[in-house]
């Protein structure tokens, strides 16, 4: 009798669909009898990102796969059991791989001669990434909100800042017309223009699953500004926006005296013409106030925030920059509505999150932190290279690999792009 032929394919199986189904069946015509080598959720995390699906359910629904035979545990090299390990116990003849690259153990594995190893092509319409995309970019925000999650978003203007938030579980991204306008060369004051913003918010909404808020200044003019403002990010796969009560030209909040606000009649007509000017109902209108910022007081700035909501707001920001923190906790205190609210503690990092969630706040903007890192780290490693002319000292401990910024671009999908469109 023929020695049946063990077919060996590794996954995470997230979110099952199509292209998971496609590549068993392409798997499964490899051989006789079909192992997954399925990645437990910390394996998947290391790797990828953390499912969605547990192992244990992930495990069930492969099982339930008519092509599918057998269904183990793959660490991968991380621990035990590990796929080298697993190719030789279960005397595998041949593991198969999509097309689109081929992860070093698969190497391996063929180099070793532990078995044969076959691409098969990929399924080039659905993934779990594109359906995370989808999911995620625009419902996340208000549906989070809508669960009364607390959420805590960071600041990112470009591709790579935007992957390593989303790495590092965030829960969304700030686009910093602060940091935005200094990426830029200028100072923050109303000189950075709409079109500008919207490209910054396109590369980043490109790269990531997270819901992004755009930081839209005072709406870069009147009542028509705001609501092509409102109909451009929204198309752009913008989850929200922040609108704050700032005249033309704006100052930064974080600094000057005492200012003129735009009234609070001209600053609600701009949020009512805004949430009008929308398509979707998910997408989020947070309206800020300057009030407390520029010296009006507790009780102007909650006159204005209530008019706001009145309005049309979806969420309330009460911008403070009062060093202890006292004055950011007691918003919450005095806010009745069930409008959430938002909070930048840029002026208080003493003040945790947790504190700031546990006095009623709902969503933590950490607005500049990341270009603040950077510059300190070129800073220091510039010095070191000039210091020793040469870029060696910064190699190991300043610096991230070739790898690790290769891997921040979408290096796969261009090989496989490459591939599929090869004459
Ligand atoms: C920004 O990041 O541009 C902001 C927040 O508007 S702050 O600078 O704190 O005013
Ligand atoms: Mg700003």
């Amino acid at each position: 009798m023929k020695k049946k032929k063990t077919v060996y394919a590794t996954m995470v199986g997230d979110l099952f669909h199509r292209g998971h189904l496609e590549f068993i069946r392409k798997a499964k015509e490899q051989g006789d009898y079909l192992i997954i080598g399925l990645h437990p959720d910390d394996v998947a995390k290391k790797y990828k990102r953390p499912p969605i699906v547990s192992f244990e359910d992930r495990k069930t629904i492969l099982e339930a796969v008519k092509e599918v035979d057998m269904v183990v545990e793959d660490c991968m090299d991380f621990r035990s059991p590990a796929m080298l390990e697993n190719l030789k116990k279960y005397k595998v003849d041949v593991a198969v791989h999509g097309d689109d690259w081929l992860p070093p153990l698969y190497k391996r594995a063929r180099d070793e001669k532990i078995c044969d190893v076959v691409q098969v092509p990929s399924y080039p319409y659905i993934s779990t990434t594109k359906l995370l995309k989808e999911i995620r970019k625009t419902k996340n925000l208000r549906s989070l909100l809508q669960e009364k999650k607390k959420l805590v978003i960071v600041s990112a203007g470009d591709a790579i800042t935007a992957k390593l938030i989303e790495e590092a579980e965030f829960d969304g991204i700030w686009i910093s017309g602060f940091e935005a306008s200094a990426r830029m060369g200028m100072a923050d004051n109303g000189e950075i223009t709409m079109t500008e913003m919207l490209n910054a918010a396109k590369t980043v909404v490109d790269a990531t699953t997270l819901p992004v808020i755009v930081d839209a200044d005072n709406g870069y003019g009147g009542i028509h500004n705001f609501i092509r403002t409102v109909k451009e990010f929204e198309k752009a796969g913008v989850a929200g926006l922040s609108v704050e009560d700032n005249i033309f030209p704006k100052q930064n909040s974080l600094w000057g005296g005492k200012v003129p606000l735009l009234s609070m009649e001209e600053h609600g007509m701009k949020i009512r013409a805004g949430k009008d000017a929308q398509k979707t109902t998910d997408f989020v209108i947070i309206a800020r106030t300057e009030a407390l910022i520029r010296g009006y007081g507790m009780e102007e700035a909650l006159r204005r925030a209530e008019h706001y909501v009145q309005c049309g707001a979806d969420m309330i920001m009460i911008h403070s920059r009062e060093e202890s923190g006292r004055e950011a906790l007691d918003i919450p205190k005095h806010w009745k509505r069930d409008i959430p609210l938002v909070i930048v503690p840029t002026k208080f990092p003493q003040i945790t999150n947790r504190q700031l969630f546990d006095s009623g706040f709902s969503l933590v903007i950490l607005a500049n932190q990341t270009e603040r890192l950077k510059i300190k780290a070129i800073r220091k490693g510039l010095k070191l290279i000039k210091d020793n002319d040469s870029v060696l000292p910064i190699e190991n401990e300043l610096s991230a690999t070739l790898d690790d910024l290769r891997d921040l671009t979408p290096i796969n999908e261009v090989k496989e792009i490459e591939k599929r469109y090869k004459i």
